[in-house]
């Protein structure tokens, strides 16, 4: 490794705001030199406790980012958050106050904020967030909040890199009805009920736990609680970081966090060679194979099964 390589990598490790900030550029960019960073970065991950915040555009996923973070920090912890939103204030989307009020905590000393946009592939972006995470990780953070909003896929693959999962409901109606359609049941540790000012909260926090007591227990002999939180004038926070580090000391005191952490890693390695393959199969000449070959398959002189099953039998490379 270059002199000038290792520098970088002690800056990132030491929390330099600046080297972080660079090496997650590099990386959400794909940029040449990215993967060598990520493998020397590795050994120095794995410290880090990641959160991923999830649920509909709206519920108050960022207010209540914000509202931990200040928590964690005011602790004398060190802190990461990595949004995944296009309408999340960090990115500009949201209001004014909501906006200022957002960057204030970026703003603190052992807090660092990054934005990422949802361009791309969907699978491209949780490569992405996984690898940022990691850098984040390899920089001392104690605590790694993602905060991406639950409408599609790409919760539950980021789901696929965190240690505690919460899902973030409103009392809107049919919200729960909802979060159990898109699966998001399925990868909840915690489930926060926010906008408890609101009328009908709790309704829909006993509907909730009544869902939650018909479920199958979870395979990491967790129990799912739902909190009540009003993340705009701070309440119930505390009880949400406390849920969040009696998470952590399960996982941790059970050893399911190896597991945890294993099935991951495994996750991520299918991806990544998949990922590798995928690119070198598809050369020019087997591109051009298709583009010639799919006029013969629309037109019904040959099908899709026989063309892929040739295609990967042909010795082209
Ligand atoms: N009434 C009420 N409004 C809230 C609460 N929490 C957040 N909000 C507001 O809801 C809006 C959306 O919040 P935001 O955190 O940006 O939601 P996100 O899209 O899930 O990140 C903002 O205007 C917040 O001020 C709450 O507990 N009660
Ligand atoms: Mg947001």
């Amino acid at each position: 490794m270059k002199s000038l390589d290792k520098l970088f990598i002690n800056k990132i490790i030491s929390s330099d705001k600046r080297s972080i900030a660079k090496a997650l550029t590099k990386v959400e960019n794909e940029e040449a030199g990215s993967e060598s960073l990520l493998k020397e970065l590795y050994k120095f991950t794995g410290k880090a406790h990641r959160i991923g915040i999830t649920g509909p555009p709206g519920a108050g996923k960022s207010t209540l980012t914000n509202c931990l973070v200040k928590l964690m920090a005011g602790n004398g912890l060190k802190v990461g958050v990595i949004a995944v939103d296009p309408t999340s204030p960090y990115t500009g989307g949201a209001l004014l106050g909501d906006r200022i009020r957002m960057q204030e905590i970026g703003l603190l000393e052992n807090v660092f904020i990054r934005s990422m946009a949802t361009r791309g592939s969907l699978g491209g972006l949780c490569k992405s967030v996984v690898e940022a995470c990691d850098v984040m990780d390899a920089s001392g953070k104690d605590f790694i909040i993602i905060e991406t909003v639950g409408v599609g896929q790409s919760e539950l693959d980021i789901a696929q890199t965190a240690d505690t999962t919460i899902v973030v409901l409103v009392p809107e109606s049919g919200d729960s009805v909802q979060a159990m359609k898109a699966g998001l049941m399925e990868i909840a540790d915690i489930f926060v009920l926010n906008k408890s000012d609101r009328e009908g909260a709790d309704g829909v926090a006993a509907t909730l736990r009544n869902i939650i007591h018909l479920k199958p227990p979870s395979r990491y002999g967790w129990t799912i609680n739902v909190l009540k939180t009003t993340g705009s004038q701070n309440k119930g926070t505390e009880e949400l970081m406390d849920e969040i580090l009696k998470h952590k000391e399960h996982l941790e005191e059970t050893g399911f966090i190896k597991i945890k952490r294993k099935e991951h890693l495994t996750k991520k390695i299918l991806d990544l060679v998949n990922n590798k393959l995928e690119i070198k199969f598809w050369n020019d000449k087997r591109r051009k194979e298709l583009n010639e070959e799919i006029e013969f398959i629309t037109d019904r002189k040959t099908d899709p099964y026989t063309f892929a099953e040739k295609i990967i039998s042909s010795q082209v490379i």
